[in-house]
């Protein structure tokens, strides 16, 4: 019995999840076995009041099968003139680390490949662990509203509950120190807040680098090999250093690290990092017994360390997040 409904509904599942024209086309409309062929000549063999019935309806399926086929035949060789083999394929818009995500890497990379282990200290820290225990004097400029952004809270002048933005990386020293014996090598990334004014060179929210190496037979010549070894790796071999004088309260002797590049316009020294052997008043605030251990202590800015690898002319630039000045790097 041909039952017309019956084959539009299979012809309309087919053609919703078709994969092959050429097949769709031999299943329903093939010259032996075609679904439709094999309808009319079933159709033959009907009485005549059947066929008048039966034979408009079966006719005017096939048109429409023939037409759905012939459009997709269209279609798909449409479809194939349009396809250049030579055009470069679109390229999709893949993730990527941030210059100073990358910046961080890059120098842990450096500083583990010479032993030093990465650690980690809160962004909201004790008066105490971000100025006192580093020596810092009660009337120090740092200490000042202009520079530190202290956190509200009830009115205390116990250090330990007063709290801060930390302005630095150095107070992840006295935590460290305090639950470690020496000997050890750390290097401390992080974010710092500062209470000031930005221009291209400074920002308020910024990133440091810390690093404290603490041993009973660690010296000045030590340190300074060991910044100029990693500031050449990173930026190549062909920069020179110079060590200046400076004072910081938790480093004696204390001196700044200035570089300059073939790269810099007009040979320019730049100032790049604070370093200088550990205080021994920071080793009592830590709990170490006076005289027994040395060590040196640095702390880079790597802002600016993407700014001078890449020649980036405004450190602000660094936290738009504009995609299409980030992914040049
Ligand atoms: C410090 O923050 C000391 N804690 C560094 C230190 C650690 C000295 C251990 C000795 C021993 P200073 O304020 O100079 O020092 O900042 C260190 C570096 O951070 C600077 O050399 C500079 O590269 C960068 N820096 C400082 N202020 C800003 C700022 N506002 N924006 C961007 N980078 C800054």
């Amino acid at each position: 019995m041909i039952n017309i409904d019956q084959i539009k509904q299979s012809f309309e599942q087919d053609i919703k999840a078709i994969t092959d024209v050429e097949s769709l086309k031999v299943k329903y409309l093939g010259r032996k076995q075609g679904l439709l062929t094999l309808a009319f000549k079933e159709l033959v063999n009907l009485d005549q009041a059947q066929r008048q019935k039966l034979g408009p309806l079966l006719n005017s399926l096939k048109k429409e099968i023939e037409n759905a086929i012939l459009n997709l035949e269209k279609q798909s060789a449409s479809s194939s003139e349009k396809a250049d083999l030579t055009v470069p394929p679109i390229s999709e818009m893949t993730g990527m680390l941030h210059p100073l995500s990358k910046t961080q890497k890059d120098l842990e990379d450096i500083f583990l490949s010479l032993g030093f282990t990465v650690e980690n200290g809160p962004e909201i820290e004790s008066d105490y662990n971000n100025f006192v225990a580093l020596n810092f004097p009660d009337d120090h400029p740092a200490r000042d509203m202009q520079d530190t952004f202290y956190i509200k809270g009830p009115e205390t002048k116990d250090p330990h509950k007063k709290l801060v933005m930390r302005t630095h990386t150095s107070p992840v020293q006295v935590r460290f120190m305090k639950t470690h014996k020496p000997p050890f090598a750390i290097i401390v990334p992080g974010t710092v807040y500062r209470n000031e004014a930005t221009d291209v060179t400074h920002e308020y929210t910024l990133t440091q680098l810390e690093g404290l190496v603490v041993g009973e037979d660690v010296n000045f010549a030590n340190m300074v090999w060991t910044l100029d070894y990693v500031l050449k790796k990173y930026f190549g071999s062909d920069i020179k250093t110079k060590i200046l004088p400076t004072y910081f309260p938790f480093v004696e002797p204390g001196a700044e690290l200035a570089m300059s590049s073939p790269r810099f316009k007009d040979g320019k020294w730049v100032e790049m990092l604070g370093c200088g052997m550990v205080h021994q008043n920071v080793f009592k605030h830590a709990g170490y017994q006076t005289g027994k251990y040395q060590g040196f202590a640095f702390g880079f800015g790597t802002m600016r360390f993407p700014l001078m690898k890449h020649g980036i002319p405004d450190i602000r630039l660094l936290h738009e997040n504009n995609l299409q000045f980030l992914s040049q790097f």
